[in-house]
Formats: C-alpha cells, sequence, structure tokens
C-alpha cells in the first residue's frame, strides 16, 4: 500500500516523463466488434472520398479534393492497394469498384518512368494477392506483364537492381540504391515465379538481396546506401527505418515464405548484429539508433515512424521478449506527442520531423504483438492509435495526414497505405485470429497477404 501510494506520488511528480503504459484489463468482445465496424466506417469513407474526388487517379488529396497521380499516367495506386482489404473486411460493394477499375483500366504499357521498389510492393503485390484472394486470371496477367517491365532494372554489373526504370523502353536509372529498395522484391518476384513458372523472377530479386547480404560488414550491419555498379557501400550509417527496414523483413519472410535457409541464416545474422549494436534500452523501452555499420560506434538517437515496424517482426521470428520492450517504445512515441511523428531524437526528446502521414508500422507491430502473445494491452494500444487517427485526421470527406504532431495541421495526402495496411492492421486487430491467420498467409510490406503454401506448384 505505502509502496503504491509513493510509486504514485512519484509518478505526478514526473508528469509528462511517465511512461506511457497502456490499459492491461481484458479487452470486452463488444467493444472488439465496435471497433471493427469502425474500421470498415472508416474505410468506407476514405474509399468514398477517393472514388468522388479522385477516381482512376493514384492518389486522393483531401483537403484540395483533387486527385494525383504519382507519374504522368495513373496507375491506379489506390484501387490496387484497397481492393484486398476490401475483400478482407467484407466489404463487397468497394472491393467490387477497385476490381472494375483494375480490370477495365489498369495498363502498364505506358511512358512512365517508376520507382521499382513502390511499384512492386504496392501494384506487384496487390495484384498477386488479388489474384490469390479471388482467382480472376486477369489480376495475374497484369502482375506478370508489370513483373517484366520491372526486369531491366536488375541489369547492373552486381545484380542489384537500379532505383528507377521505365515501363515501356527498360531504361534504367539511377545506381545509388539501398537495402530495403533493393532486397523488399523478394516476396513479390519470388511469388510471381510460382504462379508463372518463370523462374527469371525468383532468380534475379534473390541474387539481389543476396548481393546486399554479401556486403554486409564484419559486425553483420548493412548501411544505407549502396552503388549497384560498383558494389560500393556510398553511405555506412545502419539504422533499422528508412532504407533498411524492409530489407531486414523480406529475409525473414521469404525464409517462412520459400523454406530456403539462405534467407534464415541471413536474417539470424542482421537480428543478432541488430540487437547487439542497435537497440537502446531506456527507461520508455528499447528504441533503436544509428550506428557505423563496421565499428558498430553510436550514432544519432534518432527514432520514429517507419522503426516502429520492428517490434511486429521481432515478434513474428519469435523473439517475443525484445518485442514487448520495443513496443513499449512505440507507445511512448505515439502517447507522447499526441501521436507519433516521423523522426524524434529519443536522447533529446526533441522533434526532428513532426508529421504524421497515416502510417501503419506501430499498429502493424499491435497486431503481431497480440497474435502472438495474446496479450490485451495491444488491443488496447491499437484502440488508442485508431481513435487518434479517427480524432486528428478524419475529414468531412475521408483521412488526411497531419503536417505537425505537436499543432495537428493537417496535410493534403492520403497515401495509398492507409487503406491497404493501417486500416487493414487496425481491422486484424480486433477481428478473430481465424482472419489474416498468421499460419496461413505472409503479408508482404505492404500488408498484401500472400498465401504462404501455395499448392501442387513450384
Ligand atoms: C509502406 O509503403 C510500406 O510499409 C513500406 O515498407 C514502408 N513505408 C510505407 C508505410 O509507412
Amino acid at each position: 500500500m505505502l509502496f503504491a501510494r509513493i510509486s504514485f506520488f512519484i509518478l505526478v511528480a514526473l508528469g509528462s516523463s511517465v511512461p506511457a503504459i497502456a490499459q492491461t484489463t481484458a479487452f470486452p468482445d463488444s467493444l472488439r466488434t465496435t471497433m471493427k465496424q469502425a474500421v470498415s466506417a472508416a474505410a468506407r469513407h476514405a474509399w468514398n472520398g477517393y472514388m468522388q474526388y479522385a477516381r482512376g487517379m493514384d492518389d486522393l488529396q483531401p483537403l484540395t479534393k483533387t486527385g494525383k497521380n504519382w507519374y504522368r499516367h495513373s496507375l491506379l495506386m489506390t484501387p490496387v492497394d484497397s481492393y484486398d482489404t476490401f475483400h478482407m473486411l467484407g466489404m463487397k460493394k468497394e472491393a467490387d469498384e477497385a476490381k472494375q477499375l483494375i480490370i477495365s483500366q489498369l495498363d502498364f504499357d505506358v511512358d512512365n518512368e517508376v520507382q521499382v521498389f513502390e511499384i512492386t510492393i504496392r501494384l506487384l503485390g496487390g495484384l498477386i494477392s488479388a489474384y490469390e484472394m479471388d482467382g480472376t486470371p486477369r489480376f495475374l496477367q497484369l502482375a506478370e506483364d508489370l513483373g517484366n517491365r520491372l526486369l531491366p532494372a536488375f541489369q547492373s554489373a552486381t545484380g542489384m537492381p537500379y532505383r528507377y526504370v521505365h515501363l515501356q523502353s527498360g531504361r534504367r536509372r539511377d545506381s545509388l540504391n539501398n537495402p530495403a529498395e533493393i532486397g523488399t522484391l523478394m516476396l513479390e518476384f519470388g511469388r510471381l515465379s510460382q504462379h508463372t513458372g518463370d523462374k527469371r523472377f525468383f532468380k534475379a530479386a534473390k541474387k539481389a538481396m543476396m548481393q546486399v547480404y554479401a556486403r554486409r560488414s564484419r559486425i553483420g550491419l548493412v548501411g544505407m546506401q549502396i552503388n549497384v555498379e560498383t558494389g560500393e557501400w556510398t553511405n555506412r550509417t545502419s539504422q533499422i527505418g528508412a532504407y533498411i527496414d524492409s530489407y531486414y523483413e523480406y529475409l525473414f519472410k521469404a525464409w517462412k515464405m520459400f523454406g530456403d535457409r539462405d534467407f534464415l541464416k541471413a536474417w539470424k545474422v542482421h537480428q543478432r548484429a541488430i540487437s547487439r549494436y542497435l537497440i537502446e534500452k531506456t527507461a520508455n523501452g528499447w528504441f533503436l539508433k544509428q550506428a557505423d555499420m563496421h565499428s558498430g560506434a553510436r550514432g544519432k538517437t534518432v527514432y520514429g515512424a517507419l522503426d516502429a515496424f520492428y517490434a511486429g517482426l521481432c515478434a513474428y521470428a519469435g523473439d517475443r521478449s525484445s518485442a514487448k520492450s520495443i513496443q513499449r517504445a512505440n507507445y511512448y512515441m505515439w502517447t507522447h506527442f499526441g501521436m507519433e511523428p516521423e523522426a524524434f531524437d529519443f536522447t533529446s526528446g526533441q522533434v526532428l520531423s513532426a508529421y504524421y502521414i497515416l502510417r501503419p508500422e506501430n499498429i502493424e507491430s499491435c497486431f503481431y504483438l497480440y497474435r502472438t502473445t495474446g496479450d490485451h494491452q495491444y488491443l488496447w494500444m491499437g484502440k488508442r492509435m485508431f481513435d487518434d487517427i479517427l480524432k486528428y485526421c478524419r475529414t468531412p470527406e475521408a483521412f488526411a495526414s497531419i503536417k505537425d504532431v505537436r499543432t495537428m495541421e493537417k496535410a493534403n495526402s492520403m497515401q495509398s497505405f492507409f487503406i491497404a495496411e493501417t486500416l487493414k492492421y487496425a481491422w486484424l486487430l480486433f477481428a478473430p485470429q481465424t482472419e489474416g491467420e498468421l499460419s496461413q498467409v505472409v503479408f508482404n510490406t505492404e500488408a498484401h497477404p500472400f498465401l504462404l503454401r501455395l499448392k501442387n506448384k513450384k
């Protein structure tokens, strides 16, 4: 009792530096149903905004109520990214509308120079999962056509892809690439080979990924930028977030999906190095910092929205202890600023990039933590995050990003990953475990579910 009273006074005295602790009581079933319905309503609202103001274009700009294309011609980023979410959430009307747009309008024979990584995770991934979900052959034809148009990107001296490729001419550009954009092609290209029987896709993606792994430092880390022509690192700073993140994610997931031990071995080497050199244990949870890839020397203590995925990956890969401690830091990051900023310094507390662009990683980690531990605190965490998104990002027409989490001023963007990932993981968090069952599917980095095992296919 006395201890409880003392703790209370310490907590009050600490004020805003109190570590964020999520509620741990049982999450009522009725609330789960309410949350699921609220997430579905949010998905419907976001899609209606897109259909009313940006139909046929890539993205909706929610404040100006206009559409925006990434390149000269639309590649239907939002419909392709959204289709499997609607399918999974049982939103038939919305799924049919997205499918109709894709089947009638999507064409890759256009004068666009595209970013290989983004197009792979959003479009190739979305088309493959759509095909696996409803079996419509056109989805696979589109995926194969796209895969063939992206393949020239891998024609470099090392086999690591250039960052951009032109969809019609195959012209490549930008030899300064990074592990995330090189390695996060494996699931999509590998699965495309399995569906089409054309092994070139798997081979190209695996070679590229293993070229990055082969250039790891003696202590098992990789840097943030590499020249795909010379194989030289041009930025030797290591971290868990941008430019590297999903390279690690795909090593583990490629092992799950293809059962190829090369991926498992690489994942384990990196996992050890990350634990040793990048994790920093603080009173607010375990954050991940920057370090020199060769010496392991501590660098900037910058952490942010993208880094938050690593808790989920640890949980998925069986390291629950690290997962829980990192998720505590993730929740601190979300609650401390009102919503998570893109980046902050976890030593000084200073916000470095104040925007929130509807990113999924923190809720995604709640999903993996809940599915692997059954601990209801992750449901409460996810509820808090989703409620904040409703509170701060919802507009009369759709959802907007936040320009500055300190003022909650809105920004004119609704990225396609909001429906593809953020809302899918939020819904799955509250849905029965039979939905998005982790023993049946592997989610690509854009949350497109691929069947873990294909029947009768090599
Ligand atoms: C998504 O496109 C993917 O999750 C990617 O791996 C990282 N960035 C966004 C979401 O934040």
